[in-house]
């Protein structure tokens, strides 16, 4: 069986960790491959997988060998293929190991997922190390056959789409959580960072003509949130229902993306489970320094707009706008509600066509 170390460090947030586990698995179970996954902090870990133990050196869970990385890193047996995720500097002696070795494994750079046109031209390039005879290559994900592709379970989206057609799945689903949402309510799932375009969001939904059901999985956009409620509890206003949650494990989580109408989600692991969902989204990209992310977020806009009315279009980028802080932004939620059949059938047929990609795990695997 080939061996694979998976190599991370969790820089903030969920979204590396979240990457690399749900990789891991996948290699595990859909191409039976012995993955040990290395990780410099398992907290974040435990709120995506409530099974594991945050204090454990070693521990294997869906038969991934899940280890602490140590500061000192132990002299360990090298893998065949060695993935160093988003440039995480793998440690020197496993480098080191590498190169002493007869068979030098495959070395993978995986990067941060982007759209941008440049991806594909530096998709697998190789990168020679300056002193010892290792070659890394570069894999970039992305959303076109040129690309690495997007992270995606055999099997996903007929799961999600059962879902989706059981009523009584969803319903179990909504009492799991402790939630009755209103038939007539429009169900939003709201995740991100901190934003200062969500006051006037949260007044929009509460003068709306019709229910909104919103729910809240802990994030940094909750203390806005509680902010905006003050002491009132429940957290309702005019037509608005606030559901706050504490942060739900991976694959409930997915399963909220499916069971709401509209979901707002943020950085990278969570906007592509949003495009698996099928329902349509709104972007919170991860900010970067001199507003780096400005070109990531329209290399994204132009590729989901293909085959979109220009008229929705517009809305969808000027919603998205705003959402991100881009001055050309405005969040006319009147105008993105009245697009949304538009925003909904387009999004379903735009996945249909990205599901026709291979997905990431299987161009990982092929590119050994
Ligand atoms: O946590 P993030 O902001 O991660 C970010 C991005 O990945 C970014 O690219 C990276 O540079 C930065 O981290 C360091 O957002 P992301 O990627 O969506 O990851 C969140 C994960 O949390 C995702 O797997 C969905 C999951 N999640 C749950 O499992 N339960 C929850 O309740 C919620 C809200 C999310």
């Amino acid at each position: 069986m080939p061996r694979w170390d998976i190599f991370c460090t969790v820089i903030d947030n969920y979204g590396d960790i979240a990457v690399t586990w749900r990789l891991a698995r996948q290699l595990v179970a859909e191409h039976g491959i012995n993955v040990r996954l290395w990780v410099d902090d398992l907290h974040p870990l435990a709120a995506l997988y409530p099974g594991i133990d945050s204090g454990a050196l070693r521990q294997t869970l869906c038969g991934v060998e899940v280890c602490l990385w140590p500061a000192d890193f132990p002299d360990v047996e090298i893998a065949d293929v060695v993935i160093e995720a988003f440039a995480c500097d793998i440690p020197d002696n496993y480098i080191a190991a590498m190169a002493a070795s007869a068979v030098k494994p495959r070395w993978i750079n995986l990067e941060y997922l982007s759209a941008e046109d440049w991806v594909a031209g530096c998709h697998r390039l190789p990168s020679p190390h300056p002193r010892l005879p290792l070659v890394k290559h570069f894999f970039f994900p992305g959303f076109t056959p040129d690309t690495g592709g997007l992270l995606r379970e055999h099997g996903l989206i007929d799961r999600r789409r059962a879902f989706q057609a059981s009523a009584t799945a969803q319903r179990e689903f909504w009492t799991q959580l402790g939630i009755s949402p209103d038939p007539a309510a429009c169900k939003i799932s709201l995740f991100g960072y901190e934003n200062p375009a969500l006051p006037a969001l949260l007044q929009a939904w509460v003068d709306n003509p019709t229910p909104i059901c919103c729910v809240l999985p802990d994030s940094r956009l909750s203390p806005q949130v509680s902010a905006f409620f003050g002491e009132n509890k429940p957290w309702q206003r005019g037509n608005l229902t606030m559901h706050r949650l504490s942060f739900l494990d991976q694959d409930s989580y997915d399963q909220l993306l499916w069971a709401c109408d509209m979901n707002f989600v943020r950085g990278e692991d969570s906007f592509v489970r949003a495009l698996w969902a099928g329902q349509p989204f709104i972007w919170h990209i991860y900010p970067q320094a001199d507003n780096a992310h400005h070109a990531k977020l329209n290399a994204f806009l132009a590729l989901y707009q293909r085959g979109l009315n220009s008229g929705s279009a517009v809305q969808l980028t000027s919603f998205w706008h705003c959402w991100n802080q881009l001055p050309s932004g405005t969040l006319n939620w009147q105008a993105w509600q009245s697009t949304y059949p538009q925003l909904k059938y387009h999004h379903e047929a735009w996945v249909e066509q990205l599901i026709q990609q291979a997905d990431l795990a299987i161009n990982l695997v092929k590119d050994q």
